[in-house]
């Protein structure tokens, strides 16, 4: 494929506003580049967060990181990859940092100028439109429009037989949680976890603390329909934080503190309450996008008599090549059923999907093609 093609996008041209479907041109794949048919993409709370200004990106802008479909065109140093392949569509690395070859790429020292800089790797853009030029190589792959440019490191191949439109949020939303669990906190058999948000992330949270058989999982999640769909997930217990002031003191009743929690909220006053109900030698992940002036509500002298620590976690601290297909066979063998979390909408119903999730009533939006 040699030549730029015609496809159909959701733009964002305005902080706050929707998101309106346009005709772009997208990019003939380079050497290194991955031309992907979408079949599903789903929408990640970071998404919103863009499209509403709480996270800073460069506009007019294509988003959408969660992306699955088959592959259209593969550049010529593109090697294991095809056309053909069914894949995933993850988030971009480079490979030979520092923290790469540790098979960290969620750590990926070039990973804000990959993932979220609105243009490839180079300043070149990929996408344009109505008026020229169009920010996109979100997480190098802008998957809310029906032709996805990605690259081999973002690009993960999975088996013909999974339900494809479905299992775009692998490579974000649900890596997110469930690999803060099993990669970043490492959760044992046993082991207790508080997760704060029944959310995408929380509940994949939950979702990989069952995969790896953890012990008491409690969530923490104002909505009555998310709560009830966490136990039947396999959370022993659930809270309503605002059925009770003292959330702290309901854990401390249930099992006398946790292990580990994971706060997906990003609310400096919960996480002042996963720290505190930390038991000795434990860790609270932070996955929650921030207020911009936040900081960590944490205090010292209680961490330090009991040895806890606070942590940001990107991306489940995942290596997409590797995690992203470990989750797909246990959705195979029935041990993470993470499509419980999708509902589908078809791509034009982008504003009604995000509305959805935003209310609480749909926990994971995918967009199908
Ligand atoms: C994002 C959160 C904001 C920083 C980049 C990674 N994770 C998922 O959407
Ligand atoms: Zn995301």
């Amino acid at each position: 494929m040699s030549s730029s093609q015609t496809a159909q996008a959701a733009v964002v041209r305005e902080i706050g506003k929707p998101w309106v479907i346009e005709e772009v041109e997208i990019a003939a794949p380079r050497a290194d580049e991955i031309l992907v048919r979408m079949a599903g993409t789903g929408i990640c709370h970071t998404d919103t967060s863009c499209k509403d200004g709480h996270f800073p990106v460069a506009l007019p802008i294509v988003l959408g990181h969660e992306g699955a479909g088959v592959v259209e065109a593969v550049g010529s140093e593109v090697s294991r990859v095809r056309v053909g392949d069914h894949v995933v569509l993850s988030f971009d690395s480079c490979g030979h940092c520092r923290n790469c070859k540790a098979h960290h790429p969620s750590y990926c020292f070039d990973f804000y100028p990959r993932n979220v800089s609105g243009t490839r790797l180079d300043g070149s853009h990929t996408l344009s439109g109505a008026g020229g030029e169009l920010k996109a190589a979100f997480f190098s792959q802008s998957s809310f429009a029906t032709l996805a440019l990605a690259r081999e490191a973002n690009t993960v191949v999975i088996d013909k037989d999974l339900p494809l439109e479905i299992m775009g949020p692998l490579g974000c939303g649900i890596q997110t949680g469930a690999g803060a669990a099993i990669n970043a906190l490492r959760l044992k058999q046993g082991d207790s976890l508080a997760v704060f948000g029944g959310g995408a992330v929380g509940l994949s949270a939950l979702l990989g603390a069952r995969a790896v058989d953890a012990g008491t999982v409690i969530v923490v999640e104002p909505n009555a329909g998310r709560r009830a769909l966490a136990l039947e997930l396999g959370a022993s217990h659930v809270i309503d934080p605002k059925a009770s002031e003292d959330v702290l003191g309901q854990i401390r009743a249930l099992c006398g503190g946790v292990n580990y929690a994971l706060d997906t909220t990003g609310i400096p006053g919960v996480i002042a309450v996963a720290v505190e109900a930390l038991l000795p030698d434990g860790m609270c992940g932070l996955l929650g996008v921030p207020p911009p002036e936040a900081t960590v509500p944490a205090n010292m002298m209680s961490m330090l008599v009991r040895g806890v620590g606070v942590k940001y976690i990107v991306e489940g601290d995942a290596d997409p090549q590797e995690f992203i297909p470990r989750m797909a066979a246990w959705y195979r063998a029935g041990k993470f059923p993470f499509d419980r979390l999708i509902r589908k909408f078809p791509f034009a119903q982008i504003n009604e999907a995000a509305q959805a999730s935003l209310r609480g009533e749909v926990v994971k939006p995918v967009l199908v093609f």
